[in-house]
């Protein structure tokens, strides 16, 4: 089941169908252990909408958290050290590549998350700047992964090349991060075979386009998860980004007016345009 958070209330798609979900607020709703269970219930009553009422999207996101794992792709820890190799910082990324703990950082509060339709932003005092197309677990107070979306962790890779301690500046600035369209509802581990894929479209034509899938991740969602929670509470769940797999040429940078689409098959398209 998707789960579209919309102005105007939270609307459920299953099979099809449309359906208005009576809920105070959006946490309420999703910071639950059973929600597969709660909104088998809640459709018994449950209004059938048209799809037409799906206007307004907004994030799906309430008071949650939003971190990001990284270097989770071999092809993000290749592009990392090939950036940060003038300032030393490329053997970071190698050893945290292979290390048992993962690269986990904090990536946005609820008002630096923009949805889809809305508009991400690359930072003013950065000249190279990117989108990461990344599957985003939905993480339960209880640490289990009730549901994914989409996400694009925007960074500015000038900024974290000069010095991996930039980081947290390369990474979150007002709307770096993009999630929706909807909150895929499920307790089932996605394929290993599911695709990631991202087009970049300028004045009406392909930029960039590239795909990765699943299997090429180093670490299981639930390995995250479990570093994630260690000492640290989320009383109403968290997001967590799983890392790029994905990273355009070096000769690449987005500009103003870049649209950006991405699409995980199961969940849908994000599509944002910089500005
Ligand atoms: O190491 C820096 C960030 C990595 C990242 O965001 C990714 O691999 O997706
Ligand atoms: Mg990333």
């Amino acid at each position: 089941m998707k789960l579209y958070r919309l102005r105007h209330g939270i609307v459920a798609e299953q099979s099809g169908s449309f359906y208005d979900i009576p809920a105070a607020s959006w946490d309420e709703l999703v910071a639950r252990e059973n929600l597969t269970g709660h909104l088998s219930h809640l459709m018994l009553g449950a209004r059938e909408v048209n799809k037409s009422s799906l206007t307004e999207l907004l994030p799906p996101i309430g008071s949650q958290e939003v971190w990001a794992a990284g270097v989770t792709y071999f092809r993000s820890r290749d592009a990392r050290m090939e950036e940060s190799k003038s300032a030393g910082g490329g053997d970071f990324y190698d050893r945290v590549y292979s290390a048992a703990r993962p690269e986990l950082f904090f990536k946005a509060t609820p008002h630096r998350v923009v949805g889809d339709g809305a508009k991400v932003a690359i930072r003013d005092d950065a000249s190279w700047s990117v989108p990461e197309p990344e599957l985003v677990l939905f993480v339960t107070p209880g640490g289990k992964i009730g549901g994914y979306t989409i996400g694009n962790d925007m960074s500015s890779r000038d900024i974290e090349g000069e010095n991996p301690l930039y980081l947290p500046q390369a990474k979150v600035y007002d709307r770096s991060s993009a999630l929706g369209p909807c909150l895929l509802v499920s307790s089932e581990p996605l394929a290993d075979s599911t695709e990631i894929a991202i087009e970049i479209r300028r004045a009406g034509k392909t930029a960039f386009s590239g795909a990765t899938t699943l299997e090429k991740m180093k670490r299981k969602p639930e390995e995250l998860v479990e570093y994630l929670y260690r000492s640290s509470s989320f009383p109403s769940g968290c997001f967590l980004f799983t890392g790029t797999g994905v990273v355009p040429p070096d000769s690449f940078t987005l500009h103003h007016g870049d649209e950006i689409s991405i699409t995980i098959p199961p969940i849908g398209t994000l599509t944002n345009v910089v500005g």
